[in-house]
Formats: structure tokens, C-alpha cells, sequence
């Protein structure tokens, strides 16, 4: 029933046209965020949220936001064990904050709602890596407002490494074999601007594009080794789902999931990411022929993109041995469960995006978690009716899909997961160990135009 949601979906919405335009221009890579200075052992790194400009398509200018620059940010990169720190300095004319999302660290540095940073003002993030290896990314959190500034470019990368991830023989060379593809689709009007309007169907739907953007940037290419190349894909789209394939390979191998490594490669010949979700693959281009290899991006709506062209360059390489295993699974058994706890995701009359038949407000306490407790939690998506997907991600934690809709998840969902799609109908439940941090932390939809109107709660890690 899923798979055939998922074709309907992506077989029966084909109404708008693909817009390709090719203009080849090299893929960028956020730049490796320098850090500032130790200080007692910890790393002190800065950010500046600012206004900007860029020139998607030549000759317009469109009004952007971004992280010490003017479109998206750098790549923060850390190590397990590490200490951090991270100042962020407002030059918005709005409130913004920084959530590290899919990270493990204590409620007044998770950057969510209550930790929003006035214009003009800074805010200092300080934590230790306590997580695995993984990829995973930093964006704004604010009630209302987090559509809007994501969308004008604020998000980055950011990467854990820790030993485990080096003794694997992975490509690792950042921004030639191991590449980050940050994917968002956007909607250029006739200007070539793209502008931040929801309608009332917008917010329903989410604020859809008709271009997509990768790294910043519209139709780039990337000169790649003719041999394994490691992707960390990121859904940064607002509400928009992807669907990815390799014109020119009939498959990638996926070696991550949201927080961190497979327990073994997992051949896939497409990749579904909703919004927030990241997977890393490994592309072999050793068994490429002479064109390129294109990443093709299809939405939701049935728009197909020529996302990033791969020109495989140098010598025929021998084909990539996978590894047999990359982590030992790390299962949390049900019957370690504490309890389950039910949410309902619903869109309401008029655009009121419901939890529980709830929306969001800061001075509610939703649900009252005991720090140290292994919880269950049975999400059902209850908008069969409107066809509407939404991408459910937790705070604080990674959990475990246990079954989707009654089913064990397939083995490349078995990973560590902070954000998990529910099609039209779903119902999955997910096992998570709350026994980090005490304090406030949120759950929502990632669909960011249902985030903004609504759909988004609080629990409370509490310490007995
Ligand atoms: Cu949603």
C-alpha cells in the first residue's frame, strides 16, 4: 500500500513541465568553517546570520539570507569527544535562533524556539559531541518564521567524525570524493527572483518550486574521480519531497541515514528524502561510461530535475568493493519500552496544522518525558483524505523505526533516524532513549509551511 502511495505520487502529479536549463557552472562546496580560537579546551567557532544578494540566474538579483555569507552557510565539522562552542550573531532585522538539528546536545543550546537570538544580538551555543559520525545540519527555529529564513538561505552542514568512521576505507576527501549536496527547490518568478509568498494552498501543501537549487547554485556541474564517491545528500527544501536517481548508473549504494551509519551498504536504485532527511551514498563512478552522470531530482508534484551533472574524470578504476558491515547495529528491543506515546498529524479548516488536534504554543508543556526512559512513539499521518505527506522529526534524539504501518522498516530505514516521512494513511512507530539531557525540546512536522501554521509540540525531559 505504501509503495503503491509512493507511485501514485510520483506517477499520477507529472502535470508540471521540468524547467532545465544547463548552464554547467561548478558545483560549489561550503567552505570548512575555521575555527576561531580554544579556549579551556573547547572549540569556539562564529556564525553571522546576515541579509545578502545573489544572482541565481545571470542579469537577477534576488534578496537572500545566509551564515557569514549570502546564501547558505559553511560546514561546521566536529569530532565525537570534542568540546564546542558556537556564537551565532544576529544582523537580521528579525528574531532568528539555531537549532542543530539532529544533534544530541542539552536543551539551552538546541537552538529551537526558546533559544531565539533578537536582531542585533548573539547567542553562544556550547556542547559536547557526544554522537557518532554523521551528517547532519544547522538551521533557524522560530515560530513563524523558520519557512521564511530557511527558504532565503539560512542552513549549513554539520558533520561529525569519530574513529569508527575513519577505520572505514570510505572516500573522504571533502569537496572532491566526498561531496555535500545540499537540495532545495525554489520558486523563481519570471524576474528570476525567487520571493517567499505562501498562499492559503501553500501552507496546505507546502511552498513548491519549479527550480532546484544544489549548493546554492542552479544546474551545476562536478568533476568527479572515476572511482567511489561518497555524497551526503541533504533534503533542504521546505516542504518539498525528492526522489533521487543517477542517470547514467543504475545504482548508489546508501551508507547513512539521518544520524549516522547502516549497519551495511544498502543498493538502492532511488532515494525518497523529505524535508530535513539526509542519506550518504556511495556512487561508483568507476562503472560509468563517457557521458555524465546526472542526479535527477522528482518532486511530489511530478516535476523532474537535472539536479547536478557528474563528469567522471581520469583513469578507469577497478569497481568499488563495499564493505560487508559498517557499525554494529545498535537496536533498541521494544520490550525495553517504558510506554508509548500517540501522536496524530492532521490539517485543519483554514490552514491549522494540528498535532493531537493541538498547534503549537510555547506555554505548553505537550508531553512530559522522564530522563533516562525508552519510549515508543506511534505516529499516525491522518490526512488520507488530502493526500498530504508530512516528515515527522524529533528533538534531542535518534531513534529507531520499529514498523511502518505494521511492516519492519527496509533495511536502508533501519539506520539512526531523526526525521521519518509518513505518506497519506501512515502509521509508524518509532523507539527512542530520552537518557541525554533534561529540559524542553520539540517535535514536528518538517514540512516547513506545516511547522510555521501549527504542527509542532514540546516535551519535557524530566530528571525524577
Ligand atoms: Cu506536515
Amino acid at each position: 500500500m505504501r509503495r503503491l502511495l509512493s507511485l501514485i505520487f510520483w506517477g499520477c502529479l507529472a502535470l508540471l513541465g521540468p524547467i532545465v536549463r544547463v548552464t554547467g557552472e561548478s558545483l560549489p562546496i561550503p567552505p570548512i568553517l575555521e575555527s576561531v580560537r580554544m579556549n579551556d579546551g573547547t572549540r569556539f567557532f562564529e556564525l553571522t546570520a546576515d541579509e545578502g544578494s545573489r544572482e541565481f540566474s545571470p542579469g537577477s538579483s534576488t534578496k537572500t539570507l545566509g551564515y557569514n555569507g549570502d546564501y547558505l552557510g559553511p560546514t561546521i565539522r566536529v569530532r565525537r569527544g570534542e568540546k564546542v562552542a558556537v556564537q551565532v550573531n544576529n544582523r537580521l532585522d528579525d528574531i532568528t535562533s539555531v537549532h542543530w538539528h539532529g544533534a544530541d546536545v542539552p536543551a539551552e543550546s538546541d537552538g529551537g524556539p526558546h533559544q531565539g537570538i533578537p536582531p542585533r544580538d548573539s547567542w553562544l551555543a556550547s556542547f559536547v559531541v557526544r554522537q557518532p559520525a554523521a551528517t547532519l545540519w544547522y538551521h533557524p527555529h522560530i515560530v513563524g518564521t523558520t519557512g521564511r529564513q530557511v527558504y532565503e538561505g539560512l542552513a549549513g552542514l554539520f558533520i561529525i567524525d569519530d574513529d569508527e568512521s575513519d577505520s572505514l576505507d570510505l572516500p573522504g576527501e571533502y569537496g572532491v570524493d566526498d561531496i555535500p549536496v545540499i537540495l532545495q527547490d525554489r520558486r523563481f518568478d519570471a524576474d528570476g527572483e525567487f520571493t517567499y509568498r505562501p498562499s492559503m494552498p501553500d501552507v496546505m501543501h507546502g511552498y513548491f518550486g519549479n527550480a532546484i537549487l544544489v549548493n546554492g547554485v542552479l544546474d551545476p556541474s562536478k568533476e568527479v574521480p572515476r572511482g567511489p564517491v561518497r555524497l551526503r545528500l541533504l533534503n533542504g527544501s521546505n516542504s518539498t519531497l525528492l526522489r533521487l536517481t543517477l542517470d547514467g548508473l543504475p545504482e548508489m549504494a546508501q551508507i547513512a541515514s539521518d544520524g549516522g551509519f547502516l549497519e551495511r551498504p544498502v543498493e538502492l536504485s532511488h532515494i525518497i528524502l523529505s524535508p530535513g532527511e539526509r542519506a550518504e551514498v556511495i556512487v561508483d563512478f568507476s562503472q560509468a561510461g563517457n557521458s555524465p552522470v546526472v542526479l535527477k531530482a522528482e518532486t511530489n508534484r511530478g516535476q523532474l530535475y537535472d539536479a547536478l551533472e557528474f563528469r567522471p574524470v581520469g583513469n578507469t578504476a577497478t569497481a568499488w568493493k563495499a564493505p560487508d558491515t559498517l557499525v554494529a547495529p545498535e537496536n533498541i528491543p521494544e520490550s525495553e519500552a517504558d510506554r508509548t506515546r500517540r501522536f496524530v498529524l492532521q490539517s485543519g479548516m483554514g490552514g491549522r496544522m494540528t498535532i493531537n488536534g493541538k498547534t503549537m504554543n510555547m506555554r505548553r508543556v505537550n508531553e512530559r518525558v522522564p530522563l533516562g526512559s525508552t519510549e515508543i512513539w506511534e505516529i499516525e499521518n491522518r490526512d488520507g483524505m488530502m493526500s498530504q505527506p508530512h516528515s515527522f522529526h524529533v528533538h534531542a534524539v535518534q531513534f529507531r523505526i520499529l514498523d511502518i504501518n505494521g511492516r519492519p522498516p527496509p533495511e536502508y530505514d533501519s539506520g539512526p533516524k531523526d526525521t521519518v516521512l509518513l505518506w497519506p494513511g501512515d502509521k509508524i512507530r518509532i523507539i527512542a532513549r530520552f537518557d541525554s539531557f533534561p529540559g524542553l525540546f520539540m517535535y514536528h512536522c518538517h514540512l516547513l509551511e506545516h511547522e510555521d501554521n501549527g504542527m509542532m509540540g514540546q516535551f519535557l525531559i524530566e530528571a525524577p
